[in-house]
């Protein structure tokens, strides 16, 4: 399982390459050229000046994250496929710059929503956290006003000052869209993605839902292990994968997570993992706690298991972390909690390689004692 850990660039991240490289273990960093709007081709030469500044630093760029769909794909509007063609363009560019995983999503309008970037723990941490109520009764656009601050400060991606102009416009498109609208759009997208994919030697790496049901009223359908499933099926190939994001499909309690990680990773369908808890409360508000599995509602430990015992050889990254020791960084990505879900996640891989050792061992010396 190689290490991995997002980063948003010099300019636009308060965390330096410089610090990434000394947590234990790491060995990619996960970057994006996330100043360019969805739709646009990633030009060769900056995927490759990204690439240098990372390897300067003794670390592999060997994934990036999120070459963002334009919403006339998901829409299914006769200029979609300009777009996709600007798509197979930048997963050509990628390879060409050694990049062996695509991470994207496939989510109408908003990326990943929440109600608070700051909600204050009684330890004095805070953290992201989604208030149902919040979100469906408030007015939609305030929160796309608090969305839109918190972005001119932070460049939040999915969420740009330019993006939200265009709000009120994408809202109405949408109106006529269904799920199953929304899906034969993606089937017509990784029908003409995944062969480029396949022969340039990438993986796409869907990202689930955030959170993991329609919000606002617009369709949603990545969502649940029945979803991933039909998902995966559309384009058989190698290519055609999945980030199984812990966190995100865990928000909804009915996705049993270390199961469907076991499942998808039976089936080597596992590019990506972004590996974080959330702790769910009652009425079905959440926030993204430590890692730990006594901290959140999903079994870490289990999740980290079916990985271990499926032999995943792929690509984690510990995804969002609480701010903690009054780090002041982009919500979701401070390094220090970041830094701690790595630790974890390791201490759990390491115990569990030391316990297959061991078996071994006794097996052999039982074996050979006959
Ligand atoms: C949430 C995050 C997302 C993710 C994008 C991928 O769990 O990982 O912001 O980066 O949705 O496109
Ligand atoms: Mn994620």
């Amino acid at each position: 399982m190689k290490v991995t850990f997002r980063w948003f660039g010099q300019d636009d991240d308060s965390v330096t390459l410089k610090q990434i490289r000394q947590i234990p273990g790491m060995y990619s960093v996960v970057g994006a050229l996330h100043d360019l709007p969805a739709g646009e081709v990633w030009p060769l030469d900056r995927v490759l000046a990204l690439k240098k500044e990372i390897e300067q630093e003794g670390m592999a760029f060997d994934v990036v994250e999120s070459v963002n769909v334009h919403e006339d794909i998901k829409l299914g509007l006769p200029t979609r496929d300009r777009y996709i063609e600007a798509y197979q363009e930048t997963i050509r560019n990628l390879s060409e710059a050694g990049v062996k995983v695509i991470c994207y999503n496939f989510m109408p309008v908003f990326d990943w929503t929440r109600s608070h970037l700051a909600k204050e723990l009684p330890d004095g941490s805070t953290v992201m956290a989604y208030e149902k109520a919040k979100v469906e009764q408030v007015d939609t656009q305030v929160l796309i006003d608090m969305m839109g601050e918190e972005a001119k400060v932070f460049s939040l991606p999915g969420w740009e000052p330019e993006r939200m102009k265009t709000i009120k416009r994408l809202f109405e498109q949408y109106q006529n869209i269904t799920e199953e609208h929304l899906f034969e759009n993606l089937r017509y997208f990784l029908e003409k993605i995944i062969p480029v994919a396949e022969e340039f030697n990438v993986r796409m790496a869907i990202h689930p839902d955030d959170p993991p049901w329609p919000i606002f009223g617009l369709p949603r359908i990545v969502t649940s292990k029945e979803q991933l499933e039909r998902i995966v099926q559309i384009v058989d190939s190698p290519s055609n994968a999945i980030t199984l994001c812990s966190g995100s499909l865990g928000a909804n309690p009915a996705n049993n997570i270390p199961e469907i990680t076991r499942f998808f990773a039976e089936k080597n369908k596992i590019a990506f993992a972004h590996i974080r808890n959330v702790k769910i409360e009652d009425n079905g508000d959440f926030y993204e706690s430590s890692h730990r599995s006594e901290d959140g509602s999903i079994d870490i430990y289990a999740v980290v298991k079916a990985l271990h015992d499926t032999g995943f050889d792929g690509y984690f990254r510990p995804d969002h972390g609480r701010m903690i020791w009054g780090e002041k960084a982009r919500p979701g990505y401070g390094l220090y909690d970041r830094a701690l879900g790595i630790m974890y996640i390791l201490g759990i891989w390491d115990s569990l390689e030391k316990e297959k050792e061991e078996k071994q061992y006794v097996s052999y010396s039982s074996g050979a004692a006959k």
